[in-house]
């Protein structure tokens, strides 16, 4: 569900929400207190146009060879929840680890941010529910330092999610969510204020990214902020093989449900046809590259429709689904030299599985 208009009548907001999946037109009543403390910003593209290019993307993958579908499809609600459920999964060792940093380890973070040097714009990209870096503002609105958070994410619902929840937590926080894209979001944010700057890419999301996507990426990161600004970022650590495939081929079975899901997400909204029962997930992890990569591969050979395109699939045909990429302490270097940042400091968790870098933009 998206916002797509706000109505402020006397004490109470309306915001206009499409449900894409149902197609209605819902009014939700949101407190005074609410729309006080946050930012609602009118400029995201409307439902129809995500939709649209939802249907490309998809459209696009599936005609492809190999067939491929992206991974930032997944969030949608249900899309969500099952992120959420992963993180909390004793075999997804990458929340614990980098949760344990910013309990632990917090007022180093900030003093790496230099937090003594006035107000700061903490802006998190694919925020999620930021179950980790609210330690991180805890921290800050403790010692009563000026900042904004501005969390990005693709899923407005999980924002709205994370906006309340923040709210609660640490009463008069500054926050404005941003729906959409990492780079759509980044440019209104940057174009609206020159207040310094903190980038907070977590959890290896990175990761999601082929290495020369992730150092494109990190380049034009690089040239949206000023000199001195940060960035802090999480990368996965290369480690025991068996542990990392653990991660993504947990025992609850749920990282096969969060593919399957983009599947069902695909049927719903675009109305394709997949039967979801005739694919199966496929999780390979290569310790030469690092790579950690999601399939579903098709059990027999099938035709799936969608907008009035058949689709062939042969038996065992695999679709790339994700990557998530596991790092060497030469992978991070070369990619901090490559997008032109310096490295000031990083951050260990006790096994050292996982590390939060900080860099400065130069
Ligand atoms: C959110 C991209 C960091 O790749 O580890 C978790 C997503 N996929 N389990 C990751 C994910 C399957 C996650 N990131």
């Amino acid at each position: 569900m998206l916002p797509v208009d706000v109505y402020i009548n006397r004490r109470q907001a309306y915001l206009v929400l499409i449900d894409n999946r149902y197609g209605l037109d819902k009014m939700l009543k949101i407190n005074h207190i609410y729309l006080e403390n946050h930012h609602i910003s009118t400029t995201q593209v409307g439902n129809a146009e995500l939709l649209d290019q939802f249907r490309r993307d998809v459209t696009r993958g599936l005609l492809s060879q190999p067939k491929r579908l992206d991974a930032k499809y997944f969030y949608d609600e249900n899309g969500d929840a099952l992120f959420q459920a992963i993180m909390k999964s004793p075999d997804y060792y990458l929340t614990d680890c980098e949760l344990e940093i910013f309990k632990d380890r917090t007022a180093q973070l900030a003093q790496l941010l230099h937090i003594d040097q006035g107000p700061i714009e903490l802006i998190e990209l694919g925020a999620g529910d930021a179950s980790k870096s609210i330690h991180l503002l805890r921290y800050l609105a403790n010692k009563q330092i000026r900042f904004r958070y501005i969390p990005i994410d693709i899923s407005a619902h999980i924002l709205r999610v994370l906006s309340q929840e923040l709210s609660q937590q640490i009463p008069g926080i500054q926050i404005q969510p941003e729906t959409g894209e990492y780079f759509d979001s980044l440019h209104r944010v940057t174009a609206k204020s020159t207040c310094r700057k903190a980038v907070l890419f977590l959890g290896s999301n990175i990761g999601n990214m082929e290495k020369n996507q992730a150092a494109q990426f990190l380049r034009r990161l690089h040239q949206m902020l000023q000199p001195g600004d940060f960035a802090l970022i999480g990368f996965d650590l290369k480690k025991n093989p068996q542990t990392i495939l653990r991660a993504y081929q947990d025992r609850a079975g749920l990282t096969s449900a969060f593919n399957l899901n983009l599947l069902q997400r695909i049927n719903r909204e675009l109305g394709a046809d997949f039967e979801v029962k005739k694919f199966q997930h496929f999780q390979n992890y290569d310790p030469l590259s690092g790579a950690c990569r999601s399939f579903l591969i098709s059990v027999d050979d099938q035709l799936v429709h969608l907008n009035g395109i058949s689709i062939p699939f042969s038996a065992n045909e695999p679709i790339d689904m994700e990557i998530s990429q596991k790092f060497s302490h030469r992978d991070i270097s070369d990619l901090a030299f490559r997008s032109g940042f310096r490295r000031v400091g990083a951050l260990y968790d006790q096994k050292q599985w996982f590390v939060d870098e900080v860099w400065r933009a130069k």
